[in-house]
């Protein structure tokens, strides 16, 4: 039988990539994200593999219903990705935006912590694994950054779940992208890393042996 990922932050980006190659790859998807059209146009893309649930990750009541929507047409949930994540448009300290901060902590940290909190009673059914997106940005100093800030969060909790989840034969792994060629920076760079790059890595993890756990994929542009 199929196994069944989760995702969150699916409508877009490296979120939408891996639905499709987690798909590709023979999985079952549930496709989270708060814009339903887009994850509908995606779910048709896919098929009978994927199911749409609109979800705000900030809501803790959201994502667990999330959960239970997907082991209920699945059959359970093998793996779930915390991927949505958000930035800010003020960059610095002293000239940052306490409310910018406030919406990004609880997209960014929070909201992984609910996504691993209401997961772990489905994971420990399957000896399933946890997977969340960190940063480059998340194991380097970047000047004021605070959406650096929430990714070295990511990068420590992602360790420290995956010693608990050991514990049942669980496990959790942390995706470490450089800039890659998502909405998420408009900007123009010289290089990025493409979407379908990192979904590759997501799959490559989930692909492992249960005596291997991948604890870290750090990618960066090579072109
Ligand atoms: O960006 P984008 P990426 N509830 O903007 C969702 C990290 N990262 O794919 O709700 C639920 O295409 C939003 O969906 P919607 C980054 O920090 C990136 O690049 O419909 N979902 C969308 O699907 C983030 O953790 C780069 O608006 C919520 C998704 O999040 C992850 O990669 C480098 C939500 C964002 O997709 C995916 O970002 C790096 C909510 N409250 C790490 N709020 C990079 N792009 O360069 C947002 O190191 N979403």
């Amino acid at each position: 039988m199929a196994k069944t990922l989760l995702i969150t932050g699916a409508s877009s980006g490296i979120g939408a990539a891996t639905a499709k190659a987690a798909a590709e790859a023979g999985w079952n998807v549930a496709l989270c994200a708060r814009s339903g059209d887009k994850l509908e146009a995606l779910s048709s893309d896919i098929g009978d593999a994927a199911l749409a649930i609109t979800c705000d990750v900030t809501k803790r009541s959201e994502i667990a219903e999330a959960l239970s929507k997907t082991a209920e047409h699945f059959g359970g949930v093998d793996a779930v990705y915390a991927n949505a994540g958000t930035g800010v448009e003020k960059p610095g300290i002293e000239n940052g935006d306490p409310d910018e901060w406030h919406d990004m902590i609880h997209v960014n940290i929070l909201a992984v912590l609910y996504a691993a909190h209401e997961a772990i009673p489905h994971l420990k059914k399957t000896k399933g694994h946890f997977i969340v997106t960190g940063s480059k940005a998340g194991r380097h100093t970047f000047k004021g950054s605070v959406y650096s800030a929430t990714k070295w969060f990511v990068h420590g909790f992602g360790e420290n779940l995956a010693e608990e989840m050991r514990e049942w034969g669980g496990r959790a792994t942390v995706i470490a992208p450089g800039m890659v060629d998502t909405a998420f920076f408009d900007e123009p760079k010289p290089t990025k890393i493409q979407p379908e790059d990192v979904a590759s890595a997501v799959v490559f993890a989930l692909g492992q042996p249960k005596t291997a756990a991948v604890r870290e994929i750090y990618i960066m542009p090579n072109d």
